[in-house]
């Protein structure tokens, strides 16, 4: 097919600005997991969308902070410096109603990744200014900086002004054949995505550190004739917050466990089976090893 582009698209910002959203929706299909709370996402995740024009791999990446401490932290900033490293388009994802310094802190990281290669702004959450009139103060602010090749105001979450920023990533991407089968939606598996859901409804449901100090591990998975049997481990550092994870009468553990089989039966448009426990494993998020025996080490 002439004029057929395909490559790889890094989307990055600071945490909570909307990224995994942004994707989900080019996607269609809710594949990536969201949180109101910052630093939801832990991996180097691609999403492939492909169009009769184009196939777009974008590359979903933990929420920069630049400098963290302890292996988990090492892990989430080499993930995104990876997905940098091989993109062919580099979309920095902001939200309104202002760049905050951590937002400069994700540019100057980037700055040093560049490589001649041009720099796009999705300007997310405009769904929050009430005011447009607001926005093309914002927009020209931007814009007399002249780090950006374009700026592209959006909403991920009402879905507006998105393909805009479609139309500006396919025009940056190389004329080449397509990488991917055209049906292929991730390069992740089904079990490695049903850990990420039952991991994203403890950041939905728990507040303070708990999020922090889960982790999940599919112990098995299996696709039988009328349903997909999945057993999982939630991990977390220490008794007390195991106490606090499974609830009363288990009914915290119960929660989660219902809203995540929704989502895996909603993904894998069958039913399914979720077995699922609660274990302490003290400072698995600080221990290397333990980290790679959890699946952080495959992404870089
Ligand atoms: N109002 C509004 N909220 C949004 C929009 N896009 C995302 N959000 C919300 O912002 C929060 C963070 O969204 P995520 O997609 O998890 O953000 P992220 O940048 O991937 O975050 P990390 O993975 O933690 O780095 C969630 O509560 C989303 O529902 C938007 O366009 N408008
Ligand atoms: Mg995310």
């Amino acid at each position: 097919m002439s004029g057929f582009r395909s490559g790889t698209i890094a989307i990055f910002g600071r945490p909570n600005v909307g990224k995994s959203t942004l994707i989900n929706r080019v996607l269609g299909h809710r594949l990536l997991i969201t949180s109101p709370k910052p630093q939801t996402t832990r991996h180097r995740i691609l999403g492939i969308k492909t169009t009769a024009q184009a196939q777009f791999l974008y590359l979903d990446t933990p929420g920069l902070v630049g400098g963290g401490k302890g292996a988990l932290a090492r892990h989430m900033d080499g993930a995104v410096a990876q997905a940098l490293g091989e993109a062919d388009c580099l979309v920095m994802v902001a939200a309104c109603p202002r760049l905050q310094e951590e937002d400069e802190r994700a540019l100057q990281f980037v700055r040093d990744h560049l490589r001649g290669r041009a720099l796009i702004l999705a300007l997310n959450k405009v769904d929050r200014m009430p005011d447009k009139a607001q926005l093309l103060p914002l927009m020209a602010e931007l814009g007399r900086r002249g780090t950006f090749a374009e700026i592209v105001p959006l909403s991920a979450r009402d879905g507006s002004n998105v393909d805009a920023l479609e139309r500006v990533i396919e025009a940056a991407l190389p004329v080449q054949a397509a990488l991917y089968p055209e049906d292929q939606l991730s390069d992740r598996n089904d079990r490695f995505l049903a850990a990420e859901f039952i991991r994203e409804q403890v950041f939905r449901r728990f507040a303070k550190e708990i999020p922090y100090v889960t982790t999940v591990d599919i112990e098995s998975f299996r696709v039988e004739r009328r349903l997909v049997r999945i057993e999982a481990v939630i991990y977390v550092e220490k008794e007390g917050q195991k106490a606090i994870l499974v609830g009363e009468g288990g009914a915290g553990l119960k929660a989660v466990g219902t809203a995540a089989r929704h989502t895996l039966e909603g993904h894998l448009g069958r039913k399914v089976y979720l077995g699922l426990w609660v274990k302490v494993r003290g400072g698995w998020s600080d221990d290397a090893r333990a980290l790679r025996s959890l699946g952080y080490a495959d992404d870089n």
